[in-house]
């Protein structure tokens, strides 16, 4: 990064890369640039306790644990012990393990809580000279076409700066300011509700022995570790309940009867929320010099946990292809970067809604009807009997299915 001259105050800058937003994305895009000896600067509109104390995913899939590794990072940015590759399945309180490992060589998933690697991903960022700068405002970006763009913003002094840079990568989230800057009519966004709430409780209560997910005739609930004293819950609700109608002993209490376990130990409850069931899919990833990466392209219902992982594998491919850019002049990797990453969209896409339909529609059949509710159960039927079955949705769990590193069309 070069910072030029000083002008009525305002400082002018240029980069090879602005990253907007310090989220899972975002780091691991920034990371993985200085790694490839890529300058670039990333810009987050909150501070830094905040962004590092965000709680939401807690499992960081086989292929992203591989990815780091790959990259010379997994020892600096996860943390946690290795996922046991079990998953039950309660169903009307009856317990089916599933192995969601899918046999493949090479490290498994791990149990890190997202912010945990987001801290680590900081740390390594910042230890390794990186630019990252808190609290910054009224970011907007130009000339996203045009030989150079231009991101401007004021810093937490109310400063302001202009950076020009060779490509800016869009890591601000689903409600951040970069995927705005695309002209209307540039992208397609394909969204789908489920018309399915959910209450996620976190609370300070031992973890299960393994993630769980339970079925019952009440509705669907979850239980996954979030740390050796914590856990995170899930109970389904209907689309747009406020939380404060969930007081702590009616949660205690749903959750005792959904996954079958009188005896479930209750906790302080540290943070509460509802949120709708939706995906969401901007189609292409790309416009001129922006590459949207992570949430800020696409939103996968959490179910599969999935989210989180899909901002880490754009983060990956979009790296990879500005490294081919700067070190080998060759822009094919870019090129193909949107059509790359939508196709993986698309697979997590898949996986989740399947779980997600499953899971539901076997339960409480006033949701979808008996029909769907007995072929929910039928799919449920072939994953606890079919070794075949069992297999496909280890593939997916790890996300190493096949499908996922067969060259697309635009690929060398
Ligand atoms: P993030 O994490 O939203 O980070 C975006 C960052 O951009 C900043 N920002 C801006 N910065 C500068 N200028 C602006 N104008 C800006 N606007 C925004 C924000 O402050 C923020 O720091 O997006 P990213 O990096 O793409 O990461 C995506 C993941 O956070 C998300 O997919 C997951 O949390 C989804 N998710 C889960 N994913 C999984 O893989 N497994 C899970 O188990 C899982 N559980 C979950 C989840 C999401 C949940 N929520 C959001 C409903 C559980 C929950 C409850």
């Amino acid at each position: 990064m070069t910072v030029g001259e000083q002008d009525l105050g305002e400082v002018r800058e240029s980069a090879t890369v602005v990253v907007i937003g310090a989220g899972p994305a975002g780091l691991t895009a920034a990371n993985l640039l200085r790694r490839s000896g890529i300058d670039c600067v990333v810009l987050e509109r909150r501070s830094r306790e905040y962004v590092t104390q965000r709680q939401r995913a807690g499992i960081v899939e086989s292929r992203a644990v591989r990815m780091f590794e790959a990259w010379g990072l997994a020892d600096l940015v996860l943390a946690g012990p290795p996922h046991d590759g079990i998953l039950e399945f309660r169903v009307d309180g009856e317990s089916h393990l599933v192995d969601d490992s899918d046999g493949s060589e090479g490290p498994g998933a791990r149990l890190c809580p997202q912010q945990v690697l987001v801290q680590k991903l900081t740390d390594a960022h910042l230890a390794d000279g990186g630019d990252l700068r808190y609290e910054v405002a009224d970011v907007c970006l130009h000339d996203l076409t045009g030989d150079r763009a231009t991101v401007r913003y004021r810093s937490a002094d109310g400063t302001p700066h202009t950076i020009t840079c060779a490509f800016v990568a869009g890591c601000d989230g689903d409600h951040g300011v970069t995927r705005s800057a695309v002209p209307d009519g540039v992208l397609t966004a394909h969204a789908f509700d489920h018309g399915i709430g959910w209450l996620t409780v976190l609370a300070d209560a031992p973890p299960p022995a393994h993630p769980l997910l339970a079925v019952s005739p009440q509705g669907f609930a979850a239980h996954f570790p979030r740390g050796p004293h914590s856990s995170r819950y899930y109970l389904q609700c209907p689309p747009g309940e406020r939380p404060d109608v969930w007081p702590d002993a009616r949660v205690w209490d749903a959750l005792r009867t959904r996954l079958g376990d009188p005896a479930l130990t209750a906790g302080p409850i540290t943070d509460r929320e509802t949120f709708p069931l939706r995906s969401l899919v901007h189609d292409p990833m790309q416009y001129g010099r922006l590459f949207l990466v992570g949430d800020a392209a696409h939103i996968v219902s959490p179910m599969g946990g999935k989210g989180m992982n899909l901002a880490l594998y754009d983060a990956d491919v979009f790296a990879r292809a500005v490294r081919d850019h700067v070190r080998d002049h060759d822009d094919a990797a870019l090129r193909a970067y949107s059509q790359r990453c939508l196709r993986r969209v698309w697979s997590d896409q898949e996986f989740s809604h399947w779980l997600t339909r499953t899971v539901h529609d076997a339960g409480d059949d006033t949701l979808s009807g008996p029909f769907l509710r007995n072929l929910a159960r039928a799919r449920l039927d072939r994953l606890f009997t079919s070794p075949a079955a069992a297999q496909a949705f280890a593939e997916l769990m790890a996300g190493l299915d096949p499908l996922q590193d067969h060259p697309v069309a635009t690929d060398r």
